[in-house]
């Protein structure tokens, strides 16, 4: 039975990859890390599966980390714990750096020391490309243009990954992703603010939603699809950097168009453009260049529009349920 260690276990992908592990009969272990409320929404009916448990760590805490590998002897590591959120990474840049950065290369660096058998993979984004002046699709040879700390600390981390593969040899795999939501994704992302603050105008319990830079483009997938992909990566038989992207790209007012309009509403009587949620620097347009993962066999099953519909209904359910309790 395959070990696997996933930090960042209580998010969404966490969640997701966790499900698609115990499907493949993984014995799969979570770090997560204590904080004053409950943070296991996304992870609580994962705990009926023998396969399935957690344990305390921070990847602030290196040897936190380091005595939990030692325990449990992963042969697969998948770290995807951060400091995600691109706009708060101008608030706390030293966190997210500590968290996204120093995390990640006390990982690698326990591996390289103690244990050069372990697979591990890394959460790349691609908030790295950022602003840059590459072409669009972007793919492995796009030049690299961070415009946030959160996307300076991924970049960091993705030449550590890349540097402890090519110079000790580790398995050492990083998956650069673009964007990709689901129900479970977090309440402050675009696409979850829009859905859950439509159910909220539904219900009569907001009057407006408030959002920053509705120009920008994204290229959305659906995480489901991305955790196949990571793992999918993690099976070859030599470690590489792959792009997972649906290769399709949209504004964030088209998003907007399409939910309010699903909802029947008129996204232009709700929506106020507030200067709060702009960042100091704008990342654009993402659009990705997947070709090298997808000659692997890999291909998403949810378009942008099954995404954000599946997350609206979601939506609507769940704000039924809280006032109706
Ligand atoms: P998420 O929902 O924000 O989950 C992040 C996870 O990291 C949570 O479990 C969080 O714990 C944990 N975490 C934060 N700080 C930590 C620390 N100091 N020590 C240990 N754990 C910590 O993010 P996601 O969307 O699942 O993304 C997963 C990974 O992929 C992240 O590394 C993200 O940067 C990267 N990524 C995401 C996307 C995307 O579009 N979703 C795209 C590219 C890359 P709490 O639950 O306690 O907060
Ligand atoms: O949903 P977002 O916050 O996602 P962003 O910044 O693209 O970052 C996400 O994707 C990255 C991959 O490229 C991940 F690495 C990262 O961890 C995270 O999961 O914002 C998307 C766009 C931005 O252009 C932002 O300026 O939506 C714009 N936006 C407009 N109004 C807003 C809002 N973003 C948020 N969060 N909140 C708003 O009110």
């Amino acid at each position: 039975m395959k070990r696997a260690l996933i930090t960042g276990v209580t998010g969404q992908d966490g969640s997701y990859l966790s499900e698609l592990l115990l499907s493949k009969k993984y014995k799969v272990l979570g770090i997560m890390r204590r904080t004053s409320h409950f943070n296991t929404a996304r992870i609580n009916h994962l705990y009926k599966n023998k396969n399935f448990d957690t344990e305390y760590g921070d990847l602030v805490d290196p040897i936190s980390i380091a005595n939990v590998i030692d325990r449990f002897k992963p042969d697969e590591i998948y770290n995807l714990g951060a400091m995600s959120h691109v706009r708060i990474s101008f608030d706390v840049p030293r966190f997210t750096l500590e968290t996204n950065t120093l995390g990640p290369v006390g990982i690698l660096e326990y591996i390289h020391q103690h244990n050069p058998k372990i697979k591990y993979y890394q959460a790349s984004s691609s908030e790295m490309f950022g602003a840059t002046r590459s072409k669009p699709p972007f793919g492995l040879s796009a030049e690299f243009r961070p415009q946030s700390p959160y996307g300076t600390s991924k970049l960091a981390a993705f030449h550590l990954t890349r540097i402890y593969r090519e110079g000790y040899g580790l398995f050492a795999v990083n998956g650069i992703l673009f964007n990709h939501e689901s129900p479970r994704r977090g309440e402050t992302f675009v696409t979850r603010k829009i859905t859950r603050g439509i159910a909220l105008i539904l219900k009569g319990k907001m009057k407006k939603l408030r959002l920053g830079n509705i120009e920008s483009k994204r290229d959305w997938g659906h995480s489901k699809d991305y955790m196949r992909a990571i793992h999918l990566m993690m099976q070859q038989e030599k470690p590489d950097d792959y792009i997972v992207a649906t290769g399709e790209t949209h504004s964030i007012k088209e998003a907007l168009e399409f939910c309010f309009k699903e909802a029947g509403l008129n996204w232009k009587k709700y929506v106020v453009i507030d200067k709060k949620f702009f960042r100091p620097n704008e990342v654009p347009y993402l659009q990705g260049d997947s070709s090298k993962i997808r000659k692997l066999g890999w291909r998403p099953r949810y378009n942008w529009k099954e995404i954000l519909k599946e997350m609206l209904e979601n939506d609507i359910k769940y704000v039924e349920e809280i006032f109706e309790s």
